[in-house]
């Protein structure tokens, strides 16, 4: 697009930019129009989620906060790990908070163990270390900020390796992504290790519909924060009041979809990526996706990437899972 007046080549992108670059470039240029949701997480957007996790309708967190807490015991039993020591890695941990109340029942049923939270905000490991060590000074914590497989720590002998991906972060994978990722999980475990998933079920769809286009506006605030990303990362110029929030649940595939819809015919420019964007009116972005599963769908999955299935606890009131895999 390049405005006349503008006889500056266009600026070179960062290299720390050049994937996300690639992507939206790659996203915005499709037929249908997508981002994806693992961009929703800069410091503003992690800390919109936390909101999201306390909202009245976002029942994902407090069911599985409350099964964690209520099934600890179970867990580490289902584990077997004949008493060694455990290497706790959480993918993705956020804020820490509902590992907390693992950690520290685990601790209290005599089990050894070290926390290696692994998150890509530095910002959210940093207030997960000061919870821990204001909360539960005990437990040794080993923050690893970065990309998973990037930042996996080469496994001690003496010690269990289980890994935690909890929230139902899996849910904002295809299958087939979700049996990719699980696969390169399944490479950094040996045999005997463990995975703990933590995945949301199908359920009332009003319910889960519910949970995505709150009342308070905080998700339509955590959607569009990815418009406002893309303005300041790589210099566009979305007008986030021309953009509209939807959220959708489809109970035959038990898949969530969010969506961005542009509320008038326009144009989006970047200049960093030297491309303008036509978006028809009630054209969308296509932004995230939930799956919500089925015991059988996530038995096969785990099979399939090399797991066995060794204990499942499901909460019968909003059904939601928490699964040992066994690798
Ligand atoms: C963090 C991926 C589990 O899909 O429920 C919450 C993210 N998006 N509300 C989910 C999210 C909109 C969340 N996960």
């Amino acid at each position: 697009m390049r405005p006349a007046r503008d006889t500056t080549p266009s600026p070179a992108i960062a290299p720390e930019l050049r994937g996300f670059a690639d992507d939206v470039l790659a996203g915005l240029s499709g037929n249908p129009k997508r981002l994806s949701s693992k961009y929703f997480y800069d410091d503003r957007g992690s800390r919109l989620f936390e909101r999201i996790m306390r909202l009245p309708s976002y029942y994902p967190t407090r069911v599985e906060a409350a099964m964690l807490r209520r099934h600890a015991k179970d867990l580490l039993d289902a584990l077997d790990t004949g008493g060694s020591p455990i290497e706790m890695l959480e993918l993705g941990s956020g804020d820490g908070r509902k590992t907390l109340a693992l950690c520290r029942a685990w601790l209290k049923a005599g089990a050894e163990l070290v926390y290696r939270p692994m998150d890509i905000s530095a910002q959210a490991l940093e207030h997960l270390g000061a919870r821990m060590a204001r909360q539960l000074p005990a437990l040794t914590v080993h923050p690893l900020c970065g990309d998973y497989f990037q930042t996996w720590p080469i496994p001690s002998a003496r010690r269990r390796q289980v890994a935690l991906f909890l929230g139902s972060n899996i849910g904002n994978f295809t299958d087939t992504e979700a049996a990719r990722f699980l696969r390169r999980v399944r490479v950094h475990l040996r045999v005997g290790d463990s995975l703990l998933l933590g995945l949301d079920l199908r359920k009332d769809p009003h319910t889960v519909l519910a949970a995505y286009d709150d009342p308070e506006g905080v998700t339509a605030a955590f959607n569009l924060n990815l418009l406002r990303r893309l303005n300041r990362e790589l210099g566009m110029d979305f007008d986030l009041k021309r953009f509209r929030h939807y959220a959708s649940y489809c109970p035959l595939q038990g898949v969530a979809r969010s969506f961005l819809v542009s509320q008038v015919r326009q144009t989006v420019r970047s200049h960093l990526l030297d491309h303008a964007f036509e978006f028809g009116a009630g054209e969308f972005i296509y932004t995230e996706q939930s799956q919500k599963y089925e015991r059988t769908g996530v038995e096969a999955l785990a099979q399939g990437s090399g797991f066995e299935v060794k204990a499942w606890f499901e909460d019968p009131a909003l059904p939601y899972a928490l699964v040992v895999c066994r690798a």
